[in-house]
């Protein structure tokens, strides 16, 4: 099989290399003789598990790889192998056939071990710190990209290395887009705020969203807070090995439904994180497959009315052999900023 994913080659090798355009490969062999082809350019440590096969810019890179492989047999390649790749190996005859074998490996990243667990605790600690200092950039007159600006500073006075995206600040009828990018929109007295972030620690991630209203709160958006609380609580309480991520998608999906928004909740309920944000695995209806100890995913229902008002609230948790632990502590409580 050949790894081509940074994330995934993190995962077995300890090593983050990102090759840009530039060909990385971990090549698994049934006999145990594993290979990296790694470009002169990049640095790794002296032992990472694995024979290194160097290459520089000027070389027939794909024909060294090609030389290296069993052409008698399958081979597994990782869905991010890129086409540009791919292509030319299949052109050589570089195996009999070629499978989609990523989960091969994206299964075993799904359920974090102890220290996993350790570094996911600690960045979703860090989250729940960095929210209580983003809450102190809404000010008067302030925009959306003045309160985003200063948050990778922030990240990183709290210990982080970094956000794990960019981060997502919306006031008002702009929280009603699905992914609003911050602008200059000032914020007014009663808008809400939106505020979707998370860091990056020890090459794990974390992810959560809060919304919070500026000086008042209409009864609607009230009610409509009311409803998504609902759902989050609904969903994070059910969390148990043996659940089908479906039936909590439909857990939370039921609750905004019955209230009446049933169209306004336009996303799947949450998705699989770990050394990347967006991990194999979302909390959505068509994926069926059952949780297990060690799995670690957001929680984030929410409610879009067009041209007014959006809410989400959102959560990581980490299934337990007992249940769940939600990993982050930030209050859900709806919240009035001054
Ligand atoms: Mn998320």
């Amino acid at each position: 099989m050949i790894i081509s994913s940074p994330s995934n080659i993190f995962y077995l090798t300890g090593c983050l290399i990102i090759p840009g355009e530039r060909l990385l490969a971990l090549y698994l062999n049934r006999d145990g003789s594993h290979k990296i082809f790694i470009n002169d350019l990049f640095t790794v440590p002296e032992d990472i598990g694995v024979e290194k096969v160097r290459f520089s810019d000027s070389d027939d890179y794909l024909s060294i790889l090609s030389s290296h492989i069993d052409h008698s047999t399958t081979l597994g390649v990782d869905k991010n192998f890129p086409a540009r790749f791919l292509l030319p190996l299949m052109e050589k005859k570089a195996a009999a056939d070629y499978v989609l074998a990523s989960d091969c490996v994206d299964n075993e990243r799904a359920c974090k071990d102890a220290q996993e667990q350790g570094i996911m605790r600690k960045a979703s600690e860090i989250n729940d710190m960095a929210m209580k200092e983003f809450i102190k950039l809404i000010k008067p007159g302030v925009t959306e990209r003045q309160v985003a600006e200063p948050m990778e500073k922030i990240y990183r006075r709290l210990g982080a290395d970094g956000y794990s995206f960019p981060p997502l600040v919306a006031f008002g009828k702009n929280a009603a887009e699905g992914h609003h990018t911050p602008d200059d929109t000032p914020l007014k007295d009663g808008d809400c705020v939106l505020i979707d972030v998370g860091c990056r620690k020890d090459g794990y991630c974390s992810d959560m969203t809060r919304t919070f209203f500026y000086r008042s709160v209409s009864s609607h958006a009230k009610e409509v807070y009311g409803i998504v609380l609902k759902a989050n609580r609904a969903a994070e309480a059910m969390i148990y090995p043996g659940v089908r991520f479906c039936d909590i998608d439909r857990t939370a999906r039921d609750v905004i439904k019955k209230a009446g928004y049933g169209k306004e909740f336009t996303h799947r309920l949450g998705h699989s994180i770990g050394i990347e944000v967006h991990e194999n695995g979302d909390v959505s209806s068509s994926n069926c497959d059952e949780i297990k100890p060690g799995m670690t995913f957001s929680i984030e229902p929410g409610i879009y009315v067009e041209g007014e008002v959006g809410v989400r609230i959102e959560d990581l948790v980490l299934v337990t052999e007992t249940g769940c632990e939600v990993l982050n502590h930030d209050t859900k409580e709806l919240k009035i900023i001054p």
